[in-house]
């Protein structure tokens, strides 16, 4: 039997969505547009919702929304999913999705523990994301190695981490990141908030050099250049410089798909732009090369949790394919943009065609 071709791993996560969560930004805190690991301050926030506001529960965790995203667009058996969940009922909720949506859940079961929680607190077009991890956060590197799941990361040949796993489990990723240098396979990672930047600078730095596709939006890059002191804010500028840093594996350039909602995404590549590209970037394309993103009426628009996320998997799920990377990111876009006309990171099903 044939592996799944891509191998993710992340905080699995149950997203407790609320709407016009204004009272909630105020009580606990939170900024509009940001993500946060709850403070103790914040930790009340689970029980409030439950207790005063109407949620709607949905499949969430960053990495495994991307996960969702590659499976939609690639064929059966594709994607493989690993982080660690409770043995609760959240648990089975999310590999009840993940199953619906084509990815296979590969999780280590933390006994007598419960799977996380993301409060989502939607205001207008922007989603506040304030995170107990709870089993995710007490990962092993172990899991990566027993009889079940080695075989895996041996079939795959692309690899996807969320930035936020670094928050616990850089020497998980760092496995995974090795693995894939020495074997010239793809390891991506996710940025995934300003506060890995900001406060997980040493763990982002012992994994840049083995990442090949580095995903990002604007306030990420923006945090990225002002902890390392570069002397910009240009997003293109910032995309540019983090695809030239030190690379492990030589062999293969390095590309960096920085978002910015309703506005262009950039895509800088580490070669030069007269080389024959490896990165399906053709000669003539100017570096970095500007994407403009077509907007949604405002009315469209129903929240946009999870749209960065839906966003990667979907550029991945197209270059796994070997479509040009015009090509993954217009998959990416559409992505994007049917997560945003949905409740939460899920996409339409039945499947649109979206290639
Ligand atoms: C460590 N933290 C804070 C997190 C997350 C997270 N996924 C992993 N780790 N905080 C929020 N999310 C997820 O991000 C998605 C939107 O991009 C949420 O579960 C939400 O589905």
């Amino acid at each position: 039997m044939a592996g799944y071709s891509l191998f993710a791993m992340g905080n699995p996560l149950l997203d407790m969505q609320v709407t016009q969560g204004e009272p909630l930004l105020e009580k606990y805190g939170l900024k509009a547009n940001d993500a946060v690991l709850a403070n103790e301050q914040q930790l009340g926030i689970y029980d409030d919702l439950v207790k005063n506001w109407k949620v709607t529960y949905v499949a969430g965790g960053a990495a495994q929304n991307a996960a969702r995203a590659a499976a939609y667009v690639l064929p059966e058996k594709s994607v493989v999913y690993t982080g660690a969940v409770g043995d609760d009922e959240l648990a089975e909720q999310l590999r009840t999705a993940n199953g619906k949506e084509g990815v296979e859940s590969a999780y280590q079961v933390v006994k007598g523990q419960r799977t996380g929680a993301c409060a989502v607190v939607i205001t207008g077009h922007h989603r506040s994301l304030c995170t107990t991890l709870q089993a995710a956060e007490m990962f092993k590197p172990s899991h990566l190695a027993s009889p079940k799941i080695a075989p895996l990361i041996q079939d795959a040949k692309f690899f996807y981490v969320g930035g936020f796993f670094l928050t616990h489990g850089v020497e998980s990723a760092l496995e995974l990141a090795k693995h894939a240098s020495n074997a010239s396979k793809v390891f991506t990672l996710n940025l995934s908030a300003p506060f890995i930047p900001q406060f997980f600078k040493a763990q982002l730095q012992q994994v840049l050099p083995y990442v090949d596709i580095l995903f990002g939006n604007e306030s990420e890059a923006a945090s990225y250049a002002e902890a390392n002191g570069l002397p910009t804010d240009n997003v293109a500028d910032i995309a540019k410089a983090l695809a030239a840093l030190p690379k492990a594996n030589a062999a293969r350039p390095r590309l960096v798909v920085i978002t910015q909602g309703a506005d262009s995404t950039i895509v800088a590549s580490s070669e030069p732009s007269d080389s024959k590209t490896l990165s399906n970037l053709t000669t003539d394309d100017p570096n970095p090369k500007i994407f403009p993103v077509q907007k949604l009426a405002s009315e469209q628009i129903i929240d946009t949790n999870g749209a960065g996320d839906m966003f990667a998997g979907g550029f991945l799920g197209a270059y796994i394919l070997g479509k040009s990377v015009t090509e993954s990111v217009e998959a990416g876009h559409a992505l994007g943009a049917m997560c945003v006309q949905q409740v939460g990171p899920t996409l339409k099903f039945p499947k649109v065609n979206v290639l």
